[in-house]
């Protein structure tokens, strides 16, 4: 496939600004020029990357196969790339993401640097003004924000966090220059996805490792392996099935699904069945797992019972193992990690826990960390607490629609969207991979959101429109569908990000797809079928078309 040419650079009067050169907003842009719009992509870091770029902790890596991830617009691109390992490693993605960006000739519409501080949208023309944070604004007619749905770290507001003198790290802002470990005292606050990949990453490294945990989670292995050169050939030799699989499947993985239930199977049959997938890769301990083990609460308590044996029987002091065993949510009511030698990590001389259900956190010091139990000194603290999920990053780019309402205003209690990708009173503006998008391997949703968004955007051009904004009604169903669906289902847990409930004072309200990709497939046929009468389509009162 040849790269997308059509000679349009950086400009201020736009078809299309896409915001966030990750995987999501870089594939908006490939698909923007494609249609032959004029398009400009802007984004705040020094390169490309999003989560790739920002997220360069020792020990970052995809828990999707790195195949899975990719891109598959372009067999050539698949064919060209050979990744090195089932689960890539940070350095590794970002290479590729560097290569697909040059490939196809797209930085040169891309401005670095560049970080959206207010965007208007004016009613007159149909146009938004996006402001940069140097001042610069940006006229166009699309405004595309794919700021992905992890991209707001958070940092708890602990009492005298900017008192500590040593250096003060969050993994989600990780810096580009490599950071000394070596013979540091360092703390890790925080063990969910990313503080279970550092921690094992930095142990052997350290003078000393303290991490504090105030929540277990029951993490599996990632099993990861080097790809062999006989997969390789049969990767690309499967490279159609592969596409079709992974662009028609329910969360977007190649893992075949299970076709028994927990009781099905005998005591013994079940453990051998655990057994197996403890070994097995990635998130196939959720996509190829007994049938009910997010639905019945006793399956899901065998699972679990079963982990927290393989916790005892790894981590050799008992009182560490207690601790690092959940007791106050089921197995994937939060994101499960998946990790490499973490359990393994607690047996190392200089690595110890801190349980700050027991011990919580007083305050930061100069030169540590105080708890309950006393002070301890570092030289480093690695802030591994997460994000501001989902609506975060929409929310901080001062957006402002019809009639001048704040889209922080409209949110205030949660977010409501059509598709997850578009809302009422911001006219021409999308938001794939936002909010009441996620359910399952993101690329391959987020991209389902990137296709529908430019089928639309000519859909509109080709109609001889330059308007468009879902009706209330429209979004109010898809709205109220994910609402119900959260609250249905019994595997999603009340303590996790899903709910936005890891930041203090955010209204509670489900932030991922509760009803899925084949519900977000069937809804986006709808529209087609029905020319897009979910929309209202109107030509702006000041069109200069
Ligand atoms: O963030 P998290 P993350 N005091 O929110 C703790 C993706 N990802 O960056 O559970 C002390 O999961 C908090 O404790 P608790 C993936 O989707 C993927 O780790 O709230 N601790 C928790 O332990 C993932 O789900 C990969 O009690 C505090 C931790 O900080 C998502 O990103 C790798 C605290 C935050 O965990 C986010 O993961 C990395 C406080 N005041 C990330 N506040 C892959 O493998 C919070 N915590 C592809």
């Amino acid at each position: 496939m040849p790269p997308v040419s059509d000679n349009t650079g950086p400009t201020d009067d736009l078809d299309v600004l896409v915001v966030g050169a990750g995987i999501t907003g870089i594939y908006q842009l490939y698909r923007a020029l494609e249609a032959g719009f004029s398009a400009t992509l802007v984004e705040a870091g020094a390169g490309v990357g999003g989560t790739w770029f920002w997220n360069r902790y020792p020990g970052a890596r995809f828990d999707s196969e790195s195949y899975t991830y990719a891109y598959l617009f372009s067999k050539e691109l698949f064919d060209e790339w050979e990744w090195q390992e089932h689960f890539a490693e940070q350095p590794e993605t970002e290479r590729y993401i560097n290569h697909v960006v040059d490939r196809f000739d797209l930085r040169r519409h891309m401005r670095f640097g560049a970080r959206v501080s207010a965007a208007e949208y004016d009613e007159p023309t149909g146009m938004w003004n996006v402001t940069l944070g140097d001042g610069t604004v940006l006229r166009t007619r699309f405004f595309i924000a794919a700021t992905g749905v992890l991209s707001v770290p958070f940092f708890p507001a602990v009492e005298g966090r900017d008192d500590f003198h040593g250096q003060s790290l969050h993994t989600g802002l990780w810096p580009s220059t490599p950071v000394d470990f070596a013979g540091k005292r360092v703390a890790v606050i925080g063990t969910g996805s990313s503080g279970v990949q550092i921690i094992p990453a930095i142990a052997d490294e350290v003078a000393s490792l303290t991490v504090y945990q105030r929540t277990a989670n029951w993490c599996t292995p990632l099993n990861n392996a080097p790809i062999t050169p006989d997969e390789q050939r049969q990767l690309r030799a499967d490279f159609e099935a592969i596409r079709e699989t992974l662009n028609t499947s329910v969360s977007g993985f190649l893992h075949t699904a299970h076709d028994r239930a927990t009781f099905d199977d005998s005591h013994e049959e079940r453990q051998a069945f655990f057994e197996k997938m403890w070994n097995s890769p990635g998130f196939s301990k959720l996509t190829s797992h007994y049938t009910d083990l997010l639905f019945d609460p006793a399956a899901n308590a065998e699972w679990c019972a079963f982990i927290a044996d393989k916790i005892r029987s790894i981590v050799s002091d008992p009182e560490t193992a207690e601790k690092l065993i959940p007791t106050d949510h089921r197995f994937a009511e939060k994101r499960p990690p998946f990790v490499t030698d973490y359990y393994e990590t607690y047996n190392k001389p200089n690595v110890s826990l801190v349980d700050l259900k027991q011990t919580p956190i007083v305050r930061m010091t100069a030169n540590g960390i105080e708890t309950a139990e006393g002070v301890r000194e570092f030289d480093i603290v690695v802030w591994a607490t997460g994000f501001d999920f989902g609506t975060g990053a929409l929310a901080r780019m001062g957006i402002r629609g019809r009639g001048g309402l704040a889209l922080t205003d409209y949110w205030a209690d949660g977010p409501k969207t059509f598709l997850g990708v578009h809302t009422v009173c911001l006219p021409n503006l999308f938001f794939p991979g936002g909010p009441h998008a996620a359910a399952g391997n993101n690329p391959r949703y987020n991209g389902d959101q990137v296709d529908f968004v430019t089928d639309t955007l000519v859909y509109v051009r080709d109609h001889g429109y330059d308007v468009i904004e879902v009706s209330a009604a429209a979004e109010e169903r898809w709205t109220s569908m994910i609402d119900r669906g959260a609250a249905l289902s019994t595997s999603f847990g009340e303590s996790s990000y899903f709910f936005g409930t890891n930041i203090p004072g955010k209204p509670r309200k489900y932030l991922l797809n509760s009803a899925g990709r084949p519900k977000l497939f069937k809804e986006i046929s709808r529209v087609r079928e029905n020319n897009y009468d979910a929309f209202e389509l109107s030509r702006a009162s000041a069109s200069s078309r």
